[in-house]
């Protein structure tokens, strides 16, 4: 077991998390990780220190989900590639439940591979899917904040096969789906409603011909008419990650959702609300949903979350607070 002392001093290490320091991300990250009350005051401070511009109106939260074997990691290389170009900085949180660490592990490979180097500007951590925020941990979002706050795009990667419960739109300011070519049940997960519409559709792998144009057009036509999204078209288009075609359209797509939402004034409630969900949900983890009654029920709870602005582990811990002295006067 780690020694207290050993604990990272959270303001200093929320100083380097902005200055893009590695090492500070990674410690900062298992700081979250840790279960230990002082590592859980620590990291309630580490969060707080995080500068609010960066985490709620700074750089791209984007989900890539989709299928197992549909070249989620390997698209994510591409796009890394692509972004390093253009000047940006990445952190990718890989969430692969069949293996975790091999998983990432792989995806650190593919982008040597791809990149010919390790590239000290592209960070990336693999989580175990420990299934209890419906398939993602509990700690992705904290995690996502701390990226926020060191690199311009923040990409997590889950597998997802069209569940709801899955599903990293919860989280993400841009959800991206990777379908596999010839995998009608894409399609019908999106026609029954199954499956959240993401706001970016590729089919990967059209190198293999006609079954990717084919799934293409079947999804577009599943598409139709454009469902919550508010007025965003979602664009749906084919790549090859392997051999690197449709990967800038893929990233130009990408921003466009982003441009979107700020123009529309959605990007930073956005993030808020995922912020309130999250709290609530752990909070009902806990206290089941006589706790998010007694907290005056959900909407209320969600709305007053988001009015309030204030750092993820505050909120929850106050309102753990508040229910433990209730229960403890009654
Ligand atoms: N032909 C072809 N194969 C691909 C492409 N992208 C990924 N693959 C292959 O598909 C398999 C799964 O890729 P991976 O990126 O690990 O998929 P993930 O499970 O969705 O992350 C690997 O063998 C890749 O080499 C592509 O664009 N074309
Ligand atoms: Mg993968």
């Amino acid at each position: 077991m780690q020694a207290l002392h050993a604990l990272p001093d959270p303001e200093a290490l929320a100083e380097s998390i902005s200055h893009q320091d590695r090492s500070a991300v990674a410690k900062a990250l298992n700081l979250l990780d840790d279960k230990r009350p002082e590592a859980r005051q620590r990291a309630a401070r580490l969060l707080a220190a995080l500068p609010k511009q960066r985490l709620y109106r700074s750089g791209h939260l984007i989900g890539l989900t989709g299928p197992p074997g549909a070249g989620k990691s390997s698209l994510t290389a591409a796009l890394v590639r692509v972004w390093r170009k253009r000047g940006l900085t990445v952190g990718i949180l890989a969430v692969d439940p069949s293996s975790p660490i091999s998983g990432g592990a792989l995806l650190g490979d593919r982008l040597r591979m791809l990149s010919g180097s390790s590239d000290a500007s592209v960070f990336i951590r693999s989580l175990a899917c420990r299934g209890e925020f419906g398939g993602l941990s509990a700690e992705v979002w904290p995690m996502s904040l701390v990226m926020l706050a060191a690199f311009d795009m923040v990409l997590v990667e889950t597998v997802g096969v069209g569940q709801k419960e899955i599903d990293v739109s919860k989280l993400t300011d841009t959800t991206c789906f990777v379908a596999q070519p010839a995998s009608g049940d894409s399609v019908q997960f999106l026609k029954a409603g199954i499956m959240e519409v993401p706001h970016v559709l590729v089919v990967n792998k059209s190198d293999v011909g006609n079954a990717a144009r084919k799934t293409l057009s079947e999804l577009r036509a599943s598409l139709q008419p454009p469902s919550h999204t508010e007025g965003w078209q979602v664009p749906a288009l084919t790549a090859s990650a392997t051999v690197g075609t449709g990967i800038e359209a893929l990233a130009d797509s990408i921003e466009a959702h982003r441009t979107w939402l700020v123009e529309k004034g959605l990007l930073a409630p956005g993030r808020r609300r995922f912020q309130a969900e999250w709290i609530i949900k752990r909070l009902a983890e806990e206290f089941g949903r006589f706790g998010i009654e007694t907290l005056g029920g959900r909407s209320t709870l969600l709305s007053s979350l988001v009015e309030a602005q204030r750092p993820p582990f505050e909120q929850y811990d106050a309102l753990r607070h508040r229910l433990l002295a209730r229960w403890h006067d009654d």
